[in-house]
């Protein structure tokens, strides 16, 4: 029987995406979704805080094993799983990668989602809309993130170097999402290698099976 893990979470979430797009590219068979073992877990129930600590997503179930925390999660698989490797062996430059996942599932999670792409996921503004001030005071900080990661990705086709890695995971959906933003084009320039970093991700088969979603 073929090796599966389950994703607790649900698909819009852009750290469910992660581990789901790890999943793709190690070709490791997986199910996701708000339940566990058959039996639908309530967001924030007891059963959840039982899973993570903080009631958070994703949490993948292994068999008996319970992991929390996406970049965890993402370095558990990449070793414990055949296929491809997301991460280089030598330790410099894996604890490179290890310190890009912290950043980019930290502060530029916080900056791109938390702080501004929730406002328009969520609105919770009068009648529902989207709270225009919230979004003019959080975008400094976005534009401050899309430049580190500009940055740091500098000519390269991927963060890290030629190679695909679990920062690169990490920072797609992200991204994506920014980019799916009806302004979208004013926070990554179109001819912008930010902008063809985004297209390079979401042309990979795990984009196109979990980043276009988005846009169905
Ligand atoms: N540090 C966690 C953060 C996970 C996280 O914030 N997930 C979001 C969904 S994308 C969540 O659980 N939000 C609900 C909440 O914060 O209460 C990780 O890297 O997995």
């Amino acid at each position: 029987m073929t090796r599966s893990v389950h994703i607790f979470g649900p698909q819009f979430s852009s750290f469910v995406r992660s581990v789901q797009l790890c999943c793709e590219e190690k070709g490791i068979s997986y199910s996701l979704g708000l339940e566990v073992g058959g039996k639908e877990i309530g967001f924030k129930s007891e059963e959840h805080f039982a899973l993570h600590p903080f009631g958070k997503i994703p949490v993948l179930i292994d068999g008996d094993r319970v992991l929390c925390e996406t970049a965890s999660i993402c370095r558990y698989l990449d070793t414990e799983f055949d296929g491809p490797a997301l991460q280089p062996e030598a330790p410099e430059q894996r604890a490179l990668v290890d310190q890009w996942c912290a950043l980019l599932s930290i502060y530029v999670d916080k900056a791109l989602v938390r702080d501004y792409l929730l406002e328009f996921a969520f609105p919770k503004g009068e009648g529902g809309t989207v709270r225009m001030d919230k979004v003019a005071e959080a975008q400094p900080a976005v534009l401050e993130a899309l430049t580190l990661v500009a940055g740091q990705l500098d000519s390269k086709a991927y963060l890290m170097g030629n190679q695909l890695t679990l920062a690169d995971l990490i920072i797609a959906p992200q991204l994506d999402y920014i980019a799916a933003l009806p302004h979208g084009a004013e926070l990554i320039a179109p001819d912008s290698a930010l902008a063809a970093y985004v297209e390079r991700l979401s042309q990979r088969e795990s984009g196109q099976k979990v980043l276009k979603a988005t846009r169905k």
